[in-house]
């Protein structure tokens, strides 16, 4: 363990003399905290709950879905899992956990003390938790618990005229605007922090084009949620509008158009999945070189793709609406600009690839996740660029081959990434190591389970199973698929339990990490593990893009080549 380089001033009153806070003065200290590192942890700790939570409501489902005409749960409850589901896994886990990785490393990887506004860090931070438990309050808030509660109840992208008032009675609906739209100001105030933090708080000799590619990639995302959390908050003040004064935005009865919902939902929806995985993507950027013993290869192309990805993917939200009938232009126009998308990934792909041919791997559990990230991010895009042949798509549409796609996505590779920078960053955050060996057990059954839930899902799919039913029947041959589906979430579901484990048992009886176990190359590997409050007693001049292969190789370093 390379435990060499810490900056000068890093030393402070040894812990061991401190005298050992009460803890009320403890949960004070985090409820009033502005420190980036502390928000960051709160981010990451309330998502994983919630993953939890989401985890739980999947395999409720997939229960149902094990025998065709099963009687498990009722069909009311079934359609409030799933909307509860995809809503809380996108905006209360893939969000939240993914700004909290942001909060905690942007600052100390372009070494500044914290961000551009701690108050705002706040704030944001916690109007996003309180919308993740307003939404959960929605089952205590209404009728009960079981059968008609007002959980909502209408699909995480609530299509009108399924919210208007004559279809939604109660107030399921408004949980749901309510908190996506409370979550969506925490969003936005998060990446103002972020745009702001980067743009004028980096230290000396960290020109934009040496800073590491994961303070790009949150770059390039907070910029991406200023346009396109906009329209869906829009929407959602429309929609509550219709529901209450009585306009008519959404009411094709009266003028309106429940289309038009669709467009500033997907205007928001597909953009959201480039805000979910551009920061996944950067985990990879950070972990292949390490576990490679090599820098990125292309390091301008990856910037390059990745302000790409985040222009198209700004213009290709109608394949979400090829069954719409939108017109043969706009689909054959929204045909190409998805298809197009595939250049910028398929140059990330390819420069992932590169970095690791030749080079020396170390098959620890942070790299091996990104092994597996890489394997399966690929076929994700591919039944993506199948999905965008409209008239392939006018088959598949809101079929089972749509909810294995997006699983392969927001599970193949956005999850299995956060699982990757769980590992890598880890030592860093806590001064201890992971385990090795649960992380392998994490990652073995995490990927065969995986690979059993959502691989054969797209056969249904093919066979035309659409999503969102709660039961089928027997004569349709889909009930061999769904049973190997259900196991493999089971299996799923122990993989993570495996690793919430090796999370909290890491913690007391974890290897000491040092300040750098995984000898790398980026500043936060410079600060002790944990890093000081401060982060930097001295703000640090850098001038390569791996300052600390700068300080560890004096003989060769990266500035003369740069
Ligand atoms: C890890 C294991 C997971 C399993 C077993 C699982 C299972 C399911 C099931 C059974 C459905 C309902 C399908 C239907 O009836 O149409 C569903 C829907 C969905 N899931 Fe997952 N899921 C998992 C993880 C995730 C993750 C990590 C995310 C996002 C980050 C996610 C996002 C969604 C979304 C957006 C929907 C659509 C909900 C809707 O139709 O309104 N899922 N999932
Ligand atoms: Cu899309």
């Amino acid at each position: 363990m390379a435990d060499s380089i810490s900056l000068p001033g890093a030393i402070g009153i040894p812990e061991k003399h401190k005298p050992r806070p009460l803890a009320l003065d403890v949960v004070y200290d985090w409820v009033t905290t502005v420190d980036h590192k502390k928000i960051g942890l709160m981010y990451i700790s309330v998502s994983l709950f919630f993953l939890l939570v989401a985890g739980v409501e999947a395999l409720l489902m997939r229960a149902q879905l094990f025998y065709p005409n099963f009687k498990f749960l009722p069909p009311q409850f079934f359609n409030e899992l799933f909307t509860l589901h995809g809503t809380t896994m996108v905006f209360f886990v893939g969000m939240p956990i993914l700004f909290g990785f942001g909060n905690y490393l942007v600052p100390l990887m372009i070494g500044a003390r914290d961000m551009a506004f701690p108050r705002l860090n706040a704030f944001s931070f916690w109007i996003s938790a309180f919308g993740a438990l307003l939404m959960y309050y929605s089952f205590i808030g209404g009728s009960g618990l079981y059968g008609a509660g007002s959980a909502p109840d209408v699909g995480w992208f609530a299509y009108a005229p399924l919210t208007s008032i004559a279809f939604s009675r109660g107030h399921s609906t408004d949980y749901w605007t309510l908190s996506v739209f409370l979550s969506g100001i925490g969003t936005i105030g998060t990446s103002l922090n972020i745009v702001t933090t980067v743009i004028s708080m980096r230290c000396p000799g960290m020109k934009l084009t040496k800073m590491p590619l994961l303070v790009w990639l949150y770059f390039v995302t907070s910029a991406m949620v200023f346009i396109a959390v906009g329209p869906l908050t829009a929407a959602q003040i429309m929609l509550t509008l219709d529901r209450y004064v009585g306009s008519h935005f959404f009411d094709t009865q009266a003028g309106g158009s429940a289309v038009v919902w669709m467009h500033f939902f997907w205007i928001f929806g597909h953009p959201e999945v480039y805000i979910l995985v551009l920061p996944a993507f950067g985990f990879a950027n950070e972990i292949i070189p390490v576990f490679s013993r090599k820098a990125i290869f292309g390091y301008p192309a990856m910037v390059a793709a990745t302000v790409g990805i985040g222009f198209v993917s700004m213009g290709v939200w109608a394949h979400h609406m090829f069954t719409v009938g939108l017109g043969a232009g706009s689909n054959a126009f929204f045909v190409l600009s998805t298809m197009v998308v595939a250049i910028p990934t398929g140059i990330k792909i390819f420069n992932w690839l590169a970095t690791i041919w030749g080079g020396k791997i170390r098959f620890a559990t942070p790299m091996l996740f990104c092994i597996a990230f890489l394997f399966q991010f690929l076929i994700a895009g591919l039944t993506g660029i199948m999905l965008s042949v409209a008239p392939l798509d006018w088959q598949l549409n809101n079929s089972y081959f749509v909810v294995a796609h997006f699983h392969y996505v927001l599970v193949g590779a956005i999850l299995v990434n956060i699982f990757a920078a769980f590992y890598y960053w880890y030592p860093k955050v806590t001064g201890r190591m992971m385990s090795e060996t649960l992380g392998k057990w994490h990652f073995w059954l995490f990927i065969i389970g995986f690979h059993l839930t959502f691989d054969f899902m797209h056969i249904p799919g093919f066979e035309g199973m659409p999503r969102r039913i709660y039961t089928y029947d027997p004569g349709h041959g889909w009930t061999i698929w769904n049973q190997i589906a259900t196991i493999g979430a089971f299996i799923q579901a122990i993989a993570v339990l495996i690793f919430v484990y090796n999370l909290v048992r890491s913690y007391f009886k974890g290897y000491p990490a040092g300040n750098d176990p995984w000898d790398a190359w980026t500043l936060e590997w410079a600060t002790a593990s944990p890093p000081p409050h401060y982060n930097f007693a001295e703000i640090p001049e850098v001038m390569s893009r791996r300052p600390l292969w700068d300080i560890k190789h004096p003989e060769d370093p990266d500035w003369r080549y740069e």
